[in-house]
This record gives C-alpha cells, structure tokens and sequence, in this order.
C-alpha cells in the first residue's frame, strides 16, 4: 500500500478498524476509501464486517442520531426525509461523460470533468464531524457468476442499515475477489443536516462515473438516490451488462404457480409505483424479489436472479386485504423500516390506503402535522406520503421463494411488460414473437408518472422497458442488445404485456386489483401451452371460457362476458395513436434505433388498420374469437 494511503488511513482508523480494512488487501479499494476520507473529512472511520454485531451497531447509530426513531414493535424503525427529499430526483441525477461522448439526448449527462469537480465540491468536509461508514454488500447471490461485490461510504447509518437489510453480506466476499478491480463503489454523503434531514437539497447530485463504476450522491437522504446497490448499481450494470451480454433489468423475479405443483419463474418491469411489488406478492405465489433482476444465458436457458435480498416497497394500500402477507410483515416483530409515514403519539406507523382511519395529527416528513396543514405553496399536506415506504428482508416473508440464493438463478419461463395506461393496453396479451414483444411492448412502454419520482404526476411519458430511468447507454443499443439476448436461446421466454390502469368510457377503472392475478396465472398457462388464445392485431389475448374458470377458481367470482367485453376490446385508434407518438421518439430522439424497430412499427400499424377496415374501430374479442 502507497505510504500516503496508509498514512491517511492511519488518522482516521483505529487499530482495530484499519486491520478490518487492510485484511481485504485491494489496492484499488484502499485507495478508494483513503481519497474519500480526504475528501470528506470525517470525524472517524468505521468498517463494518458482515458480523450481526457490526450491523448492530450501524442500527445503533441510526437511532442515536435520530435518523431512525425506534417503534413499539420489536425491529420496527421509522426514517423521515425532507419534505423536498421524497423521490427519485432525476434532474439532478447525471451520467459523466467524457468530453465529445454521449448516450442521446434522453439521457442526462454533465461533462465528466467538470461534474466530477462539481459533485466533489459538494462532498467536500461534507462527513466533518461525523463517522464514515464503510460498508461491504453484494449484488447477487454470493458465489454465483451474477455477483458483483460493492462497496458502500456513506455518513448516513439509515442509508447503511437500509443495506443491511436488503442486500447480501460482502466482507468475506470481498476478501475472496483479493486485489481485483472489478467492483462498484459508492460515495454517500447527506450533507449538512437540519433536525436529521438533508438541509442543501437545492444542490443535491447523484452523479454517476459509467468508467470508473463510480456513483457519488450528496445532500439528499431519499432511498432512490442513496442506496448505492440499489437504483445507483442499477445504472452501472445496465453498463456493465451491454458490454458483456447479458441484462440487467428493472423487474421482479417470482415463481408464478400452475396447476400439479408447477412453479414457472416470470421476470416483470414495471415503471416505479405501477404494481411491481404488489404482482410479485400475489397470493399464492413465491416472490424471489420485486424491484432489479439480473439475466443471463446458460446452456441455451435464460437465468435471473435478485441482485437484492429485500423490498424498499411502496407503503400506500398495503392492507390486509390487497397485500395480506406484507401487511402481516408490517405488524409482526422483525426488522423493518417505515419512511414518510404518519407517527402517532404513540409511535404507531399510519399510512395512506391501510384500511383503517387515520389519526387527524402527528409526526410525519413535515414535522408536527395535523389534519388541514398546509405546505409553503397553500396545499394540503397529506399525513403520510404517496412514496412512504417500507424496508424489509424477503426471508422474513411467508411466501420467500426458495430461489432466492441459487446461484444459479432461476429459468425464465415468461417476461410481463406493465405500465399505467389509462386507455390503450388490454389488461393482458401475449406478444406475437421476442421481436414483438421486446418492441412492441418493451421498447414502446408508456406510463403516467407517479410519486416515486420528483415532478409532476399523471403524466404520459414513454418508458422503455420501464427503465428509462435508469438506462446507461444508448436507447438504440439497449433496444439491439434485448432484441440479441434471444440468439441461441433454446426455449424463448414469452413476452406479456399487462395493463391494470384500463378505463372504461365514464373514467372508471375497468378492473379491480385482485385481477392481476388472473393475468399472470393466464401467462404462466400459456408459457406451458396449456390454453389457445384469440390473434389479434396487437398479439395473443385469452379465450373468455379460460378466463371465467380462472376467475371461478381462483377468486371465487363470476366473469362475465360484458367485463370481457369491455377489457378486452382492441381499440384501434388509441393504438394507432400510441404508435404514433412512440415511433416519433424514437425518430427525433433516438439516433441508433435499429431499423427493425420502424418496421416492426409500421407492421402493426397495417395490421390495425387491415382490422379496423373489416371490423371498426372497437373490436369486440368475441368478434375475433369465431375467426
Ligand atoms: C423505484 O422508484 O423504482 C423504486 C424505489 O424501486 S427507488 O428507486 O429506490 O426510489
Ligand atoms: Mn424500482
């Protein structure tokens, strides 16, 4: 080790802390770690093995300075971020590209030079006074070939207990890679605090070094924009992943259970807040995780794995009767950690869509809240925000499937595409083929945005594979490489779209939530090939006769053929124009889009005119059916 890493080192770290750190013996790590101490300035160093002792401690800390209010139930914590700290904040959320290169212009990017200044100007004696905690996880199954080891810095011990909770153990790991270079690293620093939140949210960055595999985040405290594994790795894999074949994905992972015990694996994406979490705990299903998968081919079969082992899930409308098993989760003794939520006088976690009535005042993200309080601008502040959220370990769950670490992952039998489209997607198809189906329901994804990120709500945006967000090359080269994944596949999973957001004509929703799980078990059927389905112009529905024996079966109610009606009628001109608008982004935005998207496009478009000349523009399934 260089003298000036060891000295620096030296002045932070204990004796016992230091062994901790040089035991791993990597260069790149060491020195990683000594520049973010000069460049932080923190009080002292703290390195935390994977010993439930040191985790402890992290938790801890937490509550000593007040990140995390301890609850009555044994586990429970509670974190509040500032009121303008709630979300994923994409503006400031950029890619560092060296000068004269670019990933599109969908993509935000700074200059590498000079945002790596900027960002480390931010982070500058940002930890003074405080501990830094250096941290150790890994995403994916320990010892498989999907892992990848981390290394979290962070002064924040929410942001460090939060990964304890939702990631694999790295320490040992880290000692087994001995001095390679070929891990992520993440630099956290909340910045200056006021009552434990961020104060200078006004110069929050998430910066993210695609070349170095770096990610610095300051001045925000937020889960999406600290947590370095999660949503931060997310964009470096995506990197990593195109350069070595193989996917890394905002979706889930569950085992979807068919009849005779069959358990069929399905990965969906999601955008954030459209029902990823709440598909993956359907009941009667195993979840193996909700939020980032990882792909790969083995042996001519497709493989997923979790690269987390816990959910940071959405809170609002988990009630017993829509999300049992997380609701019971949620009140049974374990750890979790609630964020944004309403505390009572007697530290009991309210939320928006529990069930029951909420108290008229309390603690929540704003301080001392009481019914009718209103923000800076006059509006209304809700008890509990739309992002409130819960962080917890999938093992602690009932339904735990059990691939969660084989490191092998699990066979994919199907892909589902989901977004909240009020008027366009029937609740549930299956693409005509992989080209199709990566194009036409992957690559042409749209969703009204959501309270998980900062801005404006409701609003249609396109969404590519529901990971626009978090996509770290080109649109067209990520579109080619998924087209790709399908060369020397033997079985091709099938690909699904899923809509649970369709309205009728007087705006209502056409279906309620416990329909989705119709959709899926309908999928998992047509992945084994056990139902027919009616062609339509845009892919594969189900045959009305299934659909009433699955809804008998499963919910125990009658499905009617006016419901069928009204879900499944291919409605032309909202696909038409869909098309439309998508095919323009990718025109006027997106340089490298392959050729076979236009055609693909422009095929779909004459089948849903050829339809709409012999049928009109509302096509009844049934009409189809007796074709
Ligand atoms: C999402 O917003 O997609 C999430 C939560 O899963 S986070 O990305 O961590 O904000
Ligand atoms: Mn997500």
């Amino acid at each position: 080790m260089a003298g000036e890493i060891n000295d620096i080192l030296k002045s932070k770290l204990n004796p016992e802390h230091y062994d901790r750190l040089t035991a791993l013996d990597n260069p790149k790590m060491l020195r990683f770690v000594a520049d973010a101490i000069e460049l932080t300035n923190p009080a002292s160093v703290y390195v935390c093995t994977d010993s439930p002792h040191d985790i402890a401690y992290i938790r801890g800390l937490a509550i000593k300075n007040g990140e995390e209010i301890p609850l009555n139930i044994k586990g429970h914590t509670c974190h509040f971020d500032g009121p303008k700290d709630q979300g994923r904040d994409k503006a400031n959320t950029r890619y560092l590209m060296p000068a004269g290169s670019t990933l599109g212009e969908s993509l935000n990017s700074v200059e590498k030079k000079a945002g790596t200044e900027e960002v480390r100007d931010l982070l500058r004696n940002s930890m003074a006074g405080r501990e830094m905690l250096v941290c150790f996880w890994t995403l994916g199954p320990i010892g498989s070939e999907f892992a990848i080891p981390c290394i979290q810095l962070t002064d924040s011990p929410y942001v460090a207990h939060s990964e304890s909770i939702l990631y694999r153990p790295g320490y040992e790991q880290f000692k087994s890679i001995a001095d390679s270079p070929d891990f992520f690293r993440f630099l956290h620093s909340e910045g200056e605090l006021e009552n434990s939140i961020s104060k200078n949210v006004d110069r929050r960055r998430v910066y993210i070094d695609l070349e170095d595999e770096i990610v610095y985040s300051v001045n925000t405290q937020y889960g999406g924009n600290t947590i370095g594994l999660k949503k931060l790795a997310l964009r470096l894999a995506i990197q990593k992943a195109s350069r070595q074949g193989w996917l890394a994905e905002h979706m889930f992972l569950m085992g979807v259970h068919g009849p005779k015990k069959r358990v069929t694996y399905f990965t969906g994406a999601f955008p954030s807040a459209c029902g990823k979490t709440s598909t993956s705990m359907l009941p009667g299903q195993s979840i193996v995780g909700d939020d980032i998968a990882y792909l790969r081919k083995k042996e001519g079969v497709v493989r997923s794995v979790n690269v987390e082992k816990g959910i940071f899930g959405i809170i609002q409308d988990v009630n017993p009767k829509n999300d049992p098993v997380i609701h019971k989760a949620l009140t049974s003794p374990m750890e979790v950690i609630f964020s944004n939520i309403l505390l009572d006088s007697q530290n009991k976690p309210h939320w928006l869509g529990m069930g029951c009535e909420i108290p008229n005042d309390g603690f929540n993200f704003s301080g001392k809240w009481f019914k009718g309080k209103t923000d800076d601008q006059g509006k209304p502040i809700p008890p509990a925000h739309k992002n409130a959220r819960y962080c917890l370990s999938i093992p602690d769950l009932d339904n735990c499937d059990p691939a969660l670490d084989d490191p092998k992952g699990a066979p994919v039998g199907g892909i589902v595409y989901g977004g909240r489209d009020s008027s366009t997607w029937v609740p549930v198809e299956q693409a005509l083929s992989w080209e199709e189906g990566i194009i036409l329901k992957g690559a042409a994804l749209e969703s009204e945005t959501t309270a998980a990120t900062i801005g404006k709500e409701g609003v249609r945006t396109f969404n590519l594979m529901s990971n626009l967000d978090f996509v770290s090359i080109p649109l067209g080269k990520y579109v080619q490489i998924n087209l790709d994944f399908a060369k020397d596949v033997k079985k091709l999973p099938l690909i699904f779209s899923v809509n649970y957001f369709l309205r009728g004509k007087d705006g209502q929703y056409l279906n309620t939530m416990a329909d989705k799980l119709i959709w899926i078990l309908w999928a998992e059927l047509r992945v084994n090939a056990d139902v027919d389905a009616v062609k339509t112009p845009t892919g594969f529905i189900p045959v009305y006769d299934d659909l009433a024996r699955l809804f008998k079966e499963n919910l125990n109610t009658e499905y009617s053929r006016d419901n069928y009606v009204q879900q499944f009628t291919v409605r032309i001109p909202e696909n038409l124009a869909k098309l439309d608008r998508v095919e323009k982004i990718y025109r006027d935005k997106v340089p490298d889009t392959p050729q076979i998207v236009f055609s693909t496009f422009d095929e779909a478009r004459k089948r849903l005119q050829a339809a709409a000349g012999k049928y009109g523009d509302y096509i009844s399934p049934f009409d189809l059916a007796e074709k």
